[in-house]
């Protein structure tokens, strides 16, 4: 097995220290930061991204992985930078206002990092007049919105009016999900998109900034 077929699996089982060990061989052996990355640890992100979407993996799985992938891009991150490596774009993500759930909202933060997106994650109870103010400061490319609890779903219209008040509307795609949202409900309040899980959250953001 090569070094980066390794990878992705130790990312997979979530072996920490086996993906430090194989990102700092492959480095010793040539590899760029980026084929790490790319073929290596968002790689096994992904497969294990389609079981969980599949429910063949569960969310301690994901976040034992992420935990692993995590202790790759640390090291990677300064090369990644010499390398002048650009990240696939910029997400603001957060839980919308009076709602505290945050177990989803950090599976999809670990699904759109896997996939390499930055993303600025505002965490929960997060206000549209919030969102406004961090879309202005960091000119996302989608702003991502969680809602857990049928009171609080209609804050994810309420955000999408506040950035359309603020003049922002048209510079972001905005996608939303959660337990209680539904296609229906996205296209209701004039999201860009809904997903069901993290994994295909990812997938949208992909297919909406490519
Ligand atoms: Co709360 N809670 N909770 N809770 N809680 C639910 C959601 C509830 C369904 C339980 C129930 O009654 N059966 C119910 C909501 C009912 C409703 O509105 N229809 C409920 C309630 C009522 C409440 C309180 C009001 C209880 C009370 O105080 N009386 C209160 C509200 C607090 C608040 O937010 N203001 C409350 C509090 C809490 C805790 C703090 C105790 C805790 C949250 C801890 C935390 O998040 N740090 C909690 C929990 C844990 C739950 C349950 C048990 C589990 C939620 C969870 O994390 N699931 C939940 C019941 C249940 O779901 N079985 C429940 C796992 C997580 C991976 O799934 O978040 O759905 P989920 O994320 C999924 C998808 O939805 C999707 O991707 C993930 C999977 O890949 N997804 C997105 C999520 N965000 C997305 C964004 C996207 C795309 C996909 O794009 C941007």
């Amino acid at each position: 097995m090569s070094v980066l077929e390794s990878l992705s699996e130790a990312v997979q089982k979530g072996r920490a220290k086996d993906v430090t060990a194989l990102v700092e061989e492959g480095l010793s052996e040539g590899l760029s930061a980026q084929e790490l990355l790319d073929k290596g640890l968002l790689d096994g992100m992904g497969v294990l991204g389609e079981r969980f979407k599949n429910n063949e993996v569960f969310v301690p799985e994901v976040l034992i992985a992420a935990r692993a992938l995590n202790k790759g891009t640390e090291i990677l991150k300064a090369r990644l930078a010499e390398e002048g490596v650009e990240s696939r774009g910029k997400v603001v993500l957060g839980t919308v206002k009076g709602d505290l759930h945050d177990i989803g909202k950090n599976l999809v933060k670990i699904m759109l990092e896997g996939a390499g997106f930055a993303v600025i994650d505002m965490g929960v109870d997060v206000s549209g007049e919030q969102f406004v103010a961090a879309v202005k400061e960091h000119k996302p490319d989608v702003v991502a919105l969680s809602a857990l609890l049928t009171t609080t779903m209609g804050q994810q219209g309420e955000i999408i009016k506040a950035l359309e008040d603020a003049g922002v509307r048209d510079t972001v795609k905005v996608i939303i999900g959660g337990a209680p949202i539904t296609k229906a409900f996205a296209d209701q309040i004039g999201a860009d998109g809904y997903s069901a899980d993290a994994a295909s959250a990812a997938d949208l953001a992909k297919s909406l900034v490519s």
